[in-house]
């Protein structure tokens, strides 16, 4: 991967947090375990922002530039965000309306407001199937390949330097279990399309850094695990990907999932940042407030989860206004869900401990294969047997010519031939029934890979 000239990792006002507590040392409080205790409650948060900014991390919202003049609205986008992520603004069709015709204002405009109130941008979103203008879903092949570089290069360039994160693709995984790209125009144009976005993207703006965007994938799934096989495609073959966004749009038939944490966790495992882009979760009260408390826990959880993001700021602010899923009431009152948030972001709680499962027992294991011209991804799934298991161990046999490159989530014995993948710290123990996932990239070609799966 190239390395960028100039990247802001730390939110601005973590760095006044610091800056807070060297004053401190300095103005005359000698003794080092009384400058520990006053450090936390000189900038103890209260806001979105200043909470999440204590544990490194931004909170941010999507905004819609035609809000910007609702007193209420911008009240609170200025008290409680310091990450701000245009809603429609960037897409395609409202930046390049008609082909190499370009409108910024709108987009503009919140960046505007952003930088005075000191909030950093998400970019959102440079290539995607949807809300392309109409010019864009005519066209198809190299025409359109080509006009998805322009786009990419001339709204990059625009923008250089006012930009945290690109998200340079978004949603470009087919929902479902085919595991398989989204049937698409821009698809259509090769397999390669993504990749060259995100080398134009960086070419356009080498600061930002490059995001893949998707929804359904906040569990390990069928679509998340083609997500990741295709992230450590690029980090491996060096193609430029810096981040991973998880829309997390949640409600009764969506919920939070339980290996949330995790496949958040295996992903930052691959080398890249994970955000939390575009959460909503429908339901009100302390259900609604528990699960806002869940997901800000998870991200605190995986040090390379950088931020989050809502997506909008009163219920009624939302595009599922009806589902109340957002932390403030259609007055801007603060909701359980908000309290829930900004507790868990300041430590309030943590989550209950799961009871140990019983000793012993067997286990199987099912691999899946991601394979190109040289190399391949296996995805291998333990379940445990009757008894659980305290710990696992899948035997794989590579064939000649094929060593790994790299493994998550398993610990492997070598790097070629008969390899034993045993569990890591946190996935060994699984109750009856349960799996658990661990994966690794390899160079050569897979043949047949043929588990065996022993549980302790
Ligand atoms: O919130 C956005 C809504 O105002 C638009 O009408 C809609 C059009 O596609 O896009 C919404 O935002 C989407 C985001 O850009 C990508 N992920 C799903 C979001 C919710 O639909």
């Amino acid at each position: 991967m190239s390395n960028p000239p100039v990247r802001q990792d730390r939110p601005a006002r973590a760095r006044t947090g610091r800056r807070l507590a060297l004053v401190l040392t300095a103005t005359g409080v000698l003794v080092a375990g009384a400058t520990i205790a006053l450090a936390p409650s000189a900038s103890a948060g209260t806001t979105l922002a200043a909470s999440a900014a204590e544990r490194g991390r931004y909170f941010g919202t999507a905004v819609a530039a035609n809000k910007l003049s609702d007193a209420t609205y911008v009240g609170i986008l200025n008290r409680e965000f310091d990450m701000v992520t245009p809603e429609n603004e960037m897409k395609w069709d409202a930046t390049e309306p008609s082909q190499n015709t370009f409108t910024f204002g709108n987009a503009d405009r919140i960046v505007a407001s952003a930088q005075a109130n000191g909030q950093r941008v998400r970019g959102h979103a440079l290539a995607w199937h949807s809300q392309q203008p109409g010019w864009v879903q005519n066209l198809s092949g190299s025409a359109l390949r080509s006009a998805m570089v322009n786009h990419i290069t001339r709204v990059a360039s625009y923008y250089r330097g006012k930009i945290y994160a690109w998200d340079v693709v978004n949603e470009a995984f087919a929902d479902g279990g085919s595991g398989g790209r989204r049937d698409s125009n821009l698809q259509r144009t090769g397999n390669d399309w993504i990749e060259v976005a995100f080398r134009t993207a960086r070419a356009a703006d080498p600061g930002a850094k490059l995001c893949y965007n998707d929804y359904n994938t906040d569990g390990q799934n069928a679509k998340s695990n083609a997500v990741y096989a295709m992230v450590s495609d690029f980090k491996a073959r060096g193609v430029p990907i810096d981040c991973v966004g998880f829309q997390s749009h949640f409600n009764a038939q969506s919920p939070v999932p339980a290996d949330y944490q995790a496949n958040l966790q295996r992903f930052a495992d691959l080398g890249v940042d994970v955000q939390i882009t575009e959460l909503d979760i429908e339901g009100s009260g302390t259900a609604q407030a528990d699960n806002y408390a869940r997901v800000v826990r998870a991200c605190l959880a995986v040090s390379r989860c950088t931020g989050i993001t809502v997506w909008g700021i009163r219920d009624s602010d939302s595009w599922r206004a009806s589902g109340t899923p957002l932390l403030f009431d259609a007055a801007g009152n603060k909701k359980p869900a908000y309290t829930a948030t900004l507790n868990a972001l300041n430590g309030g709680s943590t989550p209950p401990t799961t009871t140990p499962p019983p000793a012993g027992g067997g286990c199987s294991a099912a691999v899946t294969v991601n394979a190109w011209n040289g190399g391949f991804v296996a995805t291998v799934r333990v379940t445990a047997g009757a008894g659980g298991t305290d710990g696992w161990a899948v035997g794989l046999t590579l064939p000649a010519g094929a060593a790994l490159v790299n493994t998550w989530n398993a610990t492997p014995s070598g790097p070629s031939g008969a390899v034993q993948f045993r569990n890591v710290a946190y996935n060994g123990r699984l109750t009856a029934g349960q799996t658990t996932e661990f994966g690794f990239q390899a160079n050569g070609s897979a043949g047949t890979l043929t588990p065996s799966c022993t549980a302790s």
